[in-house]
């Protein structure tokens, strides 16, 4: 079987794509968890959340988007097929009267259940970022391979994300995708790592778009599964990933959601009742080529 990630195919099995290991095994014991995710750079957990709450913060997404003209309404709605040629759409945000419809959603990433999780696995009281990316990617769509350092490291670097896919996610559906290894490279964490998307006047945040360079030239081997409604899978700010093209008819709707120690530094850009997000990028016009920036990386 292959899997297109960008312009590439990946054969799964081979030396470019394997299957993400899931760590239920070990659930309960924090101990066993935080040195796997320090191992392996990520936990894929299986049913970490309700099932029923992932389909109340689905259904809050799909009704955005269905107030955008985008859902293609001769299939049930909570299908989320897509109507012909349309963009994906980023829900960005924080918990607000204006963001009140979401609120399912901000409780499925955010209630005491999750908090605790991150409470004892980090081994001391947990926060979470204010600031939420839901997000629908479109058919056709993908994300290109990146460390979330990039748009999240003013405040401490032990900060991690959980990815929550909003409903199952087949391999068709462009799952995400871990680059093993990738938290151990340490010229790339040394120049691009340190990039700040604000401040750097690059004009991605994305490192690379082949995701065969990482394997062939970086030695990283990508990493996926299909994901079922209520998985997640938790990574640190230095573990590569990029996601698969989608490949159906409907958005590949999820959500990367923040957590770190409550006494560590944040990154301002993300906290409070009205973070300042990215102020800079996207909106500069002197911008150099990720290209340009990783040739005075000597990468
Ligand atoms: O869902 C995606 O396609 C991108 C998610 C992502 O980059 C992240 O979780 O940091």
């Amino acid at each position: 079987m292959k899997l297109q990630m960008g312009n590439a195919y990946l054969e799964m099995g081979s030396k470019y794509l394997t299957t993400l290991r899931d760590s239920n095994d070990i659930l309960g014991d924090f101990n066993r968890l935080s040195e796997r995710l320090a191992e392996d750079g990520y936990l894929l957990i299986r049913q970490f959340h309700n099932k029923e709450n992932i389909q109340l913060a689905r259904q809050a997404l799909v009704d955005r988007l269905n107030n955008q003209g985008k859902i293609n309404t001769d299939y049930p709605l909570i299908d989320a097929i897509a109507k012909e040629d349309v963009k994906g759409s980023f829900f960005g945000g924080v918990p607000s009267d204006e963001n009140q419809d979401l609120a399912p959603f901000y409780e499925l990433v955010t209630n005491e259940e999750v908090m605790d999780f991150f409470s004892h696995l980090l081994g001391e009281e947990a926060l979470t970022l204010d600031y939420k990316w839901p997000r629908a990617v479109p058919p056709g769509g993908n994300t290109g391979a990146h460390y979330d350092i990039v748009y999240m490291g003013r405040g401490t670097k032990d900060l991690y994300t959980m990815w929550t896919p909003l409903g199952n996610v087949t391999y068709e559906q462009g799952p995400l995708a871990m680059l093993l290894g990738s938290q151990h490279f340490e010229k790339v964490k040394n120049s691009y790592g340190k990039m700040d998307v604000d401040r750097d006047h690059v004009e991605t945040g994305w490192f690379s778009n082949d995701p065969i360079e990482l394997v062939d030239h970086f030695n990283g081997q990508w990493a996926t599964t299909e994901f079922e409604a209520g998985d997640v899978i938790i990574f640190g700010m230095f573990m590569m990933h990029s996601s698969f093209n989608n490949d159906s008819d409907s958005f590949r709707m999820s959500a990367d959601t923040r957590y770190q120690a409550a006494s560590e530094a944040t990154d301002e850009r993300w906290v409070g009742k009205n973070p300042k997000g990215h102020y800079a990028w996207g909106k500069e016009k002197d911008l150099i080529t990720v290209e340009e920036a990783r040739k005075t990386w000597g990468l």
